[in-house]
């Protein structure tokens, strides 16, 4: 037919054509915000592949807040996606079109421990409650407050959830509502910070796309998110963003979280110069000391290991470390050694794996690391890639398979486990560093969480 040549194209294929998916979002921890390595953030992450597959650009643009987001999303000329932690309301509906689900959540009540803690809706009457403004979360207060009138509360366009956390932890207010994700990632921030209860039921995040949109980019989009929920991607994702406190434990989290706090800020300067001198990302060492030692310079193992980093006394002495609980020597000790045995690694093995590969090393050192990358290799699987060589460590426990190797028995699963948690707490670091106070500043900087950077006033932009 003559007619399809004119055709006006579909969303889906102005974005092939462009080469480039414009995506509107949030800077927050828990969309998108920048760090060292660039751009990074959970909703980044899953929208990063959806282009890739695409075999398009990303470009990200990020909306003051909800209402300026679906403004921005139904322009004709504006971005074509929304990725931003949304919910379907039904107000929402009649300017954009909502995915398939891809993460659970459920809306939460946050009050600061010592407070008395409310229990039901009734409870919120009288309180200091601040919300986002424009958020679903504001919706549901409006809605109870016609069951509740007691209930006041405050919406806020000059904040993000992890200000909200923040001022509820520091007692700025009584209470806040935030989704379960969001406390899932930032309790390790926030000691204070508690669940009341929930309030309501679960509900679905998805992307948004224009009301107007032909269906051809939603399509498009609930197919990949099918395709990551059945082959994992989806899963890692959220245990990565999302998982510290399924690892850690709620005690966990507010354990670190304090250690945060109190401990940290007393060797940060110490990470900073040895990782300086050695070359290594200091958030990583100081992930490394809090493994060890959850950052306490005196401690000692059962098997005599000591310090800040649990150096052995013949590491100790390769590294001209004289007292192992000082902390400052302990520190550069540990830094040295990891520097030193990174690059003795096989040229073969790279980033990021060969960070895994030296931390596992660090733990149970290089000729046990060397055996099970051995036993990879004899069983088909790669030598040189951290997934594969982390299923052969446990071997190296079990006489059939030790008894062949060079060096022998070595507990194998403690630098699987070793290597799981730095990652964890490196992860955690990273995302409560800002990306400003890189470089030249970095040594005088204290821990900064994206998004509550209480050096800057809230409305400069944070990336
Ligand atoms: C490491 C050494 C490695 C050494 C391995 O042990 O200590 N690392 C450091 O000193 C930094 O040098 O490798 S070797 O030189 O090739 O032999 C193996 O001996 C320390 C580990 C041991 C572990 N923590 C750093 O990760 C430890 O303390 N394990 C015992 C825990 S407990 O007492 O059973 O609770």
């Amino acid at each position: 037919m003559l007619g399809a040549c004119v055709e006006k194209p579909s969303t889906l294929e102005r974005v092939k054509e462009d080469g480039v998916l414009r995506v509107i979002t949030r800077n927050s921890p828990a969309t998108y915000f920048e760090d060292r390595n660039g751009e990074t953030g959970f909703e980044y992450e899953l929208v990063k592949r959806f282009a890739d597959d695409l075999g398009v650009e990303l470009k990200i643009e990020t909306a003051d807040n909800l209402d300026d987001l679906f403004t921005q999303l139904g322009q004709p000329d504006g971005p074509v996606l929304a990725a931003a932690g949304l919910v379907s309301s039904e107000n929402r509906l009649q300017q954009a079109k909502f995915s398939h689900p891809y993460l659970e959540v459920t809306p939460q009540i946050i009050y600061r421990n010592g407070q008395s803690r409310p229990t039901s809706a009734a409870d919120l009457a009288g309180k200091r409650i601040t919300v986002l403004k424009g958020s679903s979360h504001a919706e549901q207060l409006a809605e109870l407050k016609k069951q509740y009138p007691g209930i006041e509360y405050e919406e806020s366009d000059a904040v993000e959830v992890v200000d909200l956390l923040r001022m509820v932890d520091e007692g700025q207010i009584d209470l806040t509502l935030v989704d379960s994700n969001e406390v899932a990632m930032n309790q390790v921030y926030f000691p204070n910070v508690r669940v009341a209860f929930d309030l309501g039921d679960a509900r679905s995040q998805r992307w948004a796309v224009m009301a107007g949109e032909d269906n051809s980019l939603l399509n498009e989009i609930n197919a990949y998110l099918d395709k990551v929920e059945k082959n994992g991607t989806l899963q890692r994702l959220k245990d990565r963003y999302y998982g510290h406190v399924d690892v850690l434990g709620y005690v966990g989290a507010y354990t670190f979280a304090q250690h945060l706090q109190q401990r940290l800020p007393k060797y940060e300067k110490f990470f900073k110069e040895a990782a300086k001198k050695e070359g290594v990302d200091w958030r990583l060492l100081a992930a490394m000391g809090y493994q060890e030692s959850l950052w306490q310079p005196t401690v000692t193992s059962k098997t005599g290991v000591r310090g800040l980093m649990m150096l052995t006394q013949n590491t100790a002495q390769a590294m001209g470390v004289a007292n192992r609980l000082d902390a400052k020597q302990s520190i550069y000790g540990g830094a040295k050694y990891l520097a030193l045995i990174k690059s003795e690694l096989d040229d073969d093995i790279q980033e990021p794996d060969r960070t895994w590969f030296a931390l596992a090393a660090y733990n149970v050192g290089g000729g046990h690391l060397d055996d099970a990358r051995k036993l990879a290799k004899k069983e088909g699987l790669n030598p040189n890639k951290w997934l594969d060589v982390k299923k052969m460590l446990p071997r190296l426990a079990q006489k059939q398979w030790y008894s062949k190797t060079r060096y022998g028995y070595a507990r194998g699963g403690e630098p699987v486990h070793f290597v799981a948690n730095i990652r964890r707490y490196y992860d955690i670091l990273t995302w409560a560093t800002q990306p400003q106070l890189e470089g030249d500043q970095a040594a005088d900087s204290t821990l900064h969480i994206p998004g509550i950077d209480k050096t800057k006033p809230k409305e400069e932009p944070q990336l």
